[in-house]
């Protein structure tokens, strides 16, 4: 039985992702639109039915590429080498990538593209700006740096080689973190969700509860003859009559509620419940 596997392909924008998943997956490419969402390609590979997920690259993309992160066995990341400026970038991308809980510890092919660019590709040099040995050891994930380009994609397929290789040996413990990443990742959103919606709550409950000002005995003694105590009431009746609170000041002696005069901070006989809330 074919055993699912997902490749997440990572790396900055223009580095070659699509070039590359194009040749994985032995397709012809059509088109040269940028990636701006994701774009999957399949693949067989021995008893592996591998799904190799490429996501845009772009800094807003970069964004959402977390997501992904939970159900991925592995990763191949892709730096064009013969972009000196986007170097260092690419490796402060890298970083953050392999340092995420659910990538740690995961294997990554680094794919050092574009050699036919380069005139004399070093790539030493290119290591020493790119010290994945550090990273390696640090996030404990194995790290493989191949080189490859329009030239020569030797490198590529056994880079993918070693990649299914590392998957075979780390199955069955990449199957069962990937389940419990992906539920932890749900009763994380989970969480986030109910503490997002107690604390909306608790400001609607909270502004129910700290009025600005404290209800006048007035309208406390209109809601005792109404026979309600639902305070959200008795702050539409404050709003609605404009009865200020006893601590608003001394005028609270000639408050005026639906034409009627209160008196100190009691409120008349004749005043119903009903006439308040109008
Ligand atoms: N010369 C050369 N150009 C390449 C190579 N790989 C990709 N490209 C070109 O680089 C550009 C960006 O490639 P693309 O695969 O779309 O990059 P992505 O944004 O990472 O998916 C395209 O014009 C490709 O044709 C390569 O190995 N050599
Ligand atoms: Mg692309």
């Amino acid at each position: 039985m074919l055993e699912n596997i997902n490749i997440l392909v990572l790396g900055l924008n223009g580095s070659g992702k699509t070039e590359i998943c194009h040749v994985l997956s032995d397709k012809k490419r059509t088109d040269m639109f940028p990636t701006n969402g994701l774009r999957l390609f399949a693949r067989k590979i021995e008893n592996f039915a591998v799904t190799f997920t490429e996501i845009g690259g772009n800094e807003g993309i970069r964004n959402i590429w977390h997501h992904y992160y939970p159900k991925a066995h592995a990763i191949i990341y892709v730096v064009d080498l013969a972009d000196e400026v986007a170097i260092n970038e690419s490796y402060d991308v890298l970083s953050n990538v392999i340092k995420h809980r659910f990538i740690q510890g995961k294997s990554i092919l680094v794919l050092a593209n574009k050699t036919d660019l380069c005139e004399h590709p070093d790539i030493l040099d290119f290591y020493e700006r790119f010290p994945l040995e550090t990273l390696a050891n640090f996030y404990q994930s194995h790290i493989l740096l191949q080189c490859c380009g329009h030239n020569d994609y030797t490198e590529l397929y056994s880079g993918i080689d070693w990649l299914r290789h590392r998957i075979e040996i780390d199955l069955q413990h990449l199957k069962n973190r990937i389940s419990f990443d992906i539920e932890s990742g749900k009763n994380q959103n989970d969480s986030r969700s109910r503490i997002r919606r107690l604390t909306s709550m608790s400001q609607v409950r909270g502004f129910l509860r700290r009025p600005r000002s404290a209800p006048s005995v007035a309208t406390s003694s209109a809601r005792a003859k109404q026979g309600t105590g639902s305070f959200s009431r008795s702050r539409r009746l404050i709003r609605k009559n404009r009865v200020h609170s006893a601590d608003q000041g001394p005028n609270i002696a000639q408050q005026e509620v639906n034409g009627v005069k209160v008196e100190g901070n009691t409120i008349p006989e004749n005043v119903s419940g009903e006439a308040m809330q109008r």
